[in-house]
């Protein structure tokens, strides 16, 4: 996003650094982690073509800034991470308009994004909500989070990645179920399934998921970057090659700063500093 996309932007609203929780320094910005909030409460912040354009645009402006080095993406209110893409939006779409237009490129441009994403889920998931959960790398459950992709029930089924990232999160026969009746599944199951990193208390939800990328934004962020891709390469590449993948990487990072130092600070017995290079 750009200086005048952030001035014109309706429905995100981006904090760089973002406010740290009560348990870090309160009060102060949380150095390296930006906070992004979907901002449409009054529709469950449905997703509108035009919200997700916005969203992309900020998350590359964040990945492409040297000061960030994760992300926390919640919605606003305490009702809904996202339940969905906008309904009224989609209602007057054919295949032809769907196909012909480029308003799904939004979701290829999140999916690209470098900087570890953790998804903060306060209330409804839904359809397009959860797909956008799942496109995060991590994702932090308040207890009152619900999760699902309710599409069946519109006449239509996931389009925006539900049916390839829930079958790898949680496997085939509990996606299956899930993606055929439309059953939504509270934060306990969905930690039980294993599509969520942890279940917290609701109202602390962001907070959790800030302190959860302020660790990782302390680590060398070339590796960090090198490792996300490696394990996001997990669900798209045969075992032999994402070995190979991920061993070129882990090579490559002996080029860096990072590495010396790490294995130097080691060796001194004294706390690493990291420089991004
Ligand atoms: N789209 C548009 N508006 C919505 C949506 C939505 N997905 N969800 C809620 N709203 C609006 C309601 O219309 C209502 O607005 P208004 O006050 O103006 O009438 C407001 O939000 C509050 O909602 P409710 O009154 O319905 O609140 P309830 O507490 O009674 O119910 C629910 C909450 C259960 C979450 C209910 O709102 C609901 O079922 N929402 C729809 C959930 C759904 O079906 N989601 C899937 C949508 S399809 C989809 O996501 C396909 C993804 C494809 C790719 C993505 C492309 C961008």
């Amino acid at each position: 996003m750009t200086d005048a996309d952030a001035a014109t932007a309706k429905f995100i609203r981006v904090a760089c650094p973002a406010p740290a929780p009560a348990s870090l320094s309160p009060g102060g910005p949380l150095g390296g982690v930006a906070l992004i909030t979907i901002d449409r409460p009054d529709a469950l912040n449905a997703l509108s073509f035009g919200l997700l354009r916005e969203l992309a645009g900020a998350l590359e402006a964040l990945d492409a800034d040297p000061a960030c080095r994760a992300i926390v993406l919640t919605g606003a209110g305490s009702r809904a991470f996202a339940a969905g893409a906008d309904i009224r939006e989609l209602a007057v779409q054919s295949s032809s308009s769907l196909a012909e237009g480029h308003d799904f490129d939004a979701w290829g441009r999140i999916d690209a994004i470098g900087l570890p994403i953790v998804a903060a889920v306060r209330g409804f998931a839904l359809g397009g909500g959860c797909e956008l959960a799942m496109a995060c790398d991590m994702l932090i459950a308040g207890d009152d989070a619900r999760f699902g992709q309710p599409e069946i029930n519109l006449g239509v089924m996931p389009g925006a990645g539900g049916t390839q990232r829930l079958t790898r999160a949680i496997g085939p026969a509990r996606a299956m179920e899930l993606i055929l009746t439309g059953r939504t599944i509270d934060a306990d199951e969905a930690s039980r399934v294993g599509l969520v990193t942890k279940v917290v208390p609701a109202g602390s939800t962001v907070d959790a998921a800030l302190e959860l990328a302020a660790r990782i934004a302390e680590m060398p962020p070339l590796a960090v970057r090198a490792a996300k891709r490696a394990v996001r390469a997990a669900g798209e590449l045969p075992l032999t090659h994402g070995l190979a993948a991920e061993r070129q990487a882990f090579f490559a990072l002996f080029d860096t700063a990072d590495q010396a130092e790490g294995m130097s600070a080691f060796i001194e017995k004294r706390q690493a500093t990291w420089t991004g290079r």
